[in-house]
């Protein structure tokens, strides 16, 4: 698991080089910016039930068979996995964005979750339209103006947003 200096430290060791002036600039603009990184990631943290409660209500308009007899979503139980699956990806989106590095969702979470999911017969397609579904979500509750000093978070929030994509992109 790495963070942004960890990775980058670890790249340089293995170019067996001083991180460079370049490296130091980026690293120096995520510090100067980490208010805004570390109230995005209270905003989703605190939302998180909300995010994943409208995601899968949208999802399960979108795609009704989830929740027909026979669906991958229907019965109780597998209603509850699918939220609580939802959920863990939620939370390595925080940690990831948290640390600045995809590396803690990559090695566990996403590591073998296709996998999981072609055995389960649980569709991929589906799941990673979820995960859209809370990007976008998460998206509005962290650009919400509202109860905040204005300023520019373009950068974090399209940061945060490969994170997502690359949840959707592993289990699509
Ligand atoms: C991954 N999901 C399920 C299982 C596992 C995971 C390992 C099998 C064991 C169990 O049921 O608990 N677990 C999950 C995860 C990590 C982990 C992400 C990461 C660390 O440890 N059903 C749908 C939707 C989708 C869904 C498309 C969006 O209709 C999910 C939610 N996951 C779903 C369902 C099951 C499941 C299990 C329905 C139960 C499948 C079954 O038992 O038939």
């Amino acid at each position: 698991m790495f963070d942004a200096f960890t990775k980058v430290v670890a790249q340089a060791d293995a170019r067996g080089q001083f991180i460079s002036t370049s490296e130091i600039d980026a690293l120096a603009a995520m510090v100067s910016d980490s208010n805004k990184r570390l109230d995005a990631v209270n905003r989703i943290s605190s939302n998180a039930s909300t995010i994943v409660a409208s995601a899968a209500r949208q999802l399960f308009a979108q795609q009704p068979a989830l929740i027909a007899p026979g669906g991958n979503a229907y019965t109780s139980r597998r209603m509850a996995a699918c939220l609580r699956d939802m959920e863990i990806i939620l939370r390595y989106v925080t940690y990831s964005a948290f640390t600045g590095d995809a590396s803690v969702m990559e090695d566990r979470c996403l590591n073998g979750l296709r996998e999981t999911y072609l055995a389960l017969g649980t569709p991929g397609a589906s799941v990673a339209a979820g995960v859209n579904l809370m990007k976008d979500a998460a998206m509005a509750i962290i650009n919400d103006k509202a109860g905040i000093s204005a300023g520019d978070c373009a950068s974090l929030s399209s940061e945060i947003g490969t994170y997502f994509d690359r949840a959707a992109a592993s289990v699509a």
